[in-house]
């Protein structure tokens, strides 16, 4: 059953005789578009495209069982609005988390009808990959692990954050894929206390941590995964930090069990990082869902209600950050199947002195 037609029957399921897709990850899941600035409006039995002229011609060549529609100088959400009364529908789903309320009031001046939300559908069915998907997900990590190896040998005293991240994002689309699946962030020392460090012009000195997180896209697709570096004679503490930090991302993945709860993994990290007394300083959820999207369904964090169930692709990073002194993150990503789970990284992570 192709995509449109699992989530026409999950639609129905809840009471919606249409719903105006306006996301551009789930447009793209639905129906293989790739651009912008478009929507679809899905009924019953029918599967509309809405496009201006920018966009039609690259609508028709990509979608497969759309009818594609020019609005000509019509907004999207006007011309949605004429379809709904023009179908006399009263139940229509639509993404909450994207629409903006402009649109939204737009919607409700043109056609007032009950709009509901459609959300979860989509990601529920985006958090189970099929098997192209995963395809797509794992050339992404291995170009990513690639890329690594490529710049290891530049990390030397002397060399900048943004010159690294430079570098990363060169070979990413010099080697296969379309380029970063987010900014890259390259953090030395005391940078990398900050979980989401922008690239500076600090340069790298003898005795630091090196924290990098990234990823690229294949075909849409995004990788992402995260290495701490030792250059020169770090100290103890510094040791002692990246010790628990992957004794902590290790636990977990030993505790990977098919439809546990996302929660309950998160937990084994921060038991482990708790015990040994930097319980404060690992803040963030331990993972996340990842496709089309670098962040998804499934959560794998405290109060999630994701299950973690076959088809599943989720990150593993624990971390500790100390601010004003250093942080580390060690970050692989896995896919459950029916039985355990697969690690997509292939990557070492034992502390690496350069
Ligand atoms: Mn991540």
């Amino acid at each position: 059953m192709n995509r449109t037609t699992v989530f026409r029957t999950l639609m129905n399921d809840k009471g919606y005789e249409a719903s105006i897709i306006i996301n551009r990850t789930n447009i793209t899941y639905l129906s293989g578009y790739t651009g912008s600035e478009t929507a679809l409006f899905i009924t019953k039995d029918k599967a509309m495209f809405l496009a201006d002229s920018r966009n039609t011609l690259q609508a028709k060549n990509e979608t497969k069982g759309y009818e594609v529609i020019d609005i000509g100088r019509k907004s999207l959400a006007l011309a949605a609005a004429e379809l709904v009364l023009e179908y006399g529908y009263k139940n229509i789903g639509v993404e909450t988390e994207t629409i903006t309320l402009a649109s939204y009031r737009l919607l409700k001046e043109h056609a007032d009808v009950n709009y509901g939300e459609i959300d979860d559908i989509l990601l529920d069915m985006r958090a189970v990959k099929d098997e192209e998907e995963l395809n797509n997900i794992k050339i992404a990590c291995d170009i990513a692990c690639d890329a690594l190896d490529h710049i290891v040998p530049i990390l030397k005293p002397g060399i900048k954050e943004i010159d690294i991240a430079l570098e990363i994002e060169y070979y990413f689309k010099k080697n296969g894929s379309e380029g970063v699946s987010f900014d890259t962030i390259v953090g030395f020392e005391e940078n990398a206390a900050m979980a989401h460090a922008r690239p500076s012009n600090r340069a790298l000195k003898n005795g630091e941590f090196v924290l990098i997180d990234f990823g690229c896209k294949v075909n849409g697709y995004c990788s992402d995964m995260t290495r701490t570096f030792a250059v020169g004679n770090v100290s103890d503490e510094h040791k002692k930090v990246y010790a628990t930090v992957l004794n902590a991302q290790k636990a977990a993945l030993d505790a990977i069990v098919p439809y546990m709860m996302g929660t309950d993994l998160h937990n084994v990290a921060k038991d482990v990082i708790t015990k040994a007394g930097y319980g404060d300083y690992f803040g963030h959820g331990l993972g996340h869902g990842i496709g089309l999207d670098v962040h998804e369904a499934p959560g794998v964090r405290p109060n999630s209600t994701s299950k973690l169930v076959p088809g599943n692709v989720f990150s593993v990073e624990p971390g500790i950050y100390l601010e004003r002194k250093f942080g580390v993150r060690i970050e692989d990503l896995v896919c459950i199947d029916k039985n355990s789970y697969t690690n997509l990284i292939r990557y070492n992570k034992e502390l690496t002195i350069l």
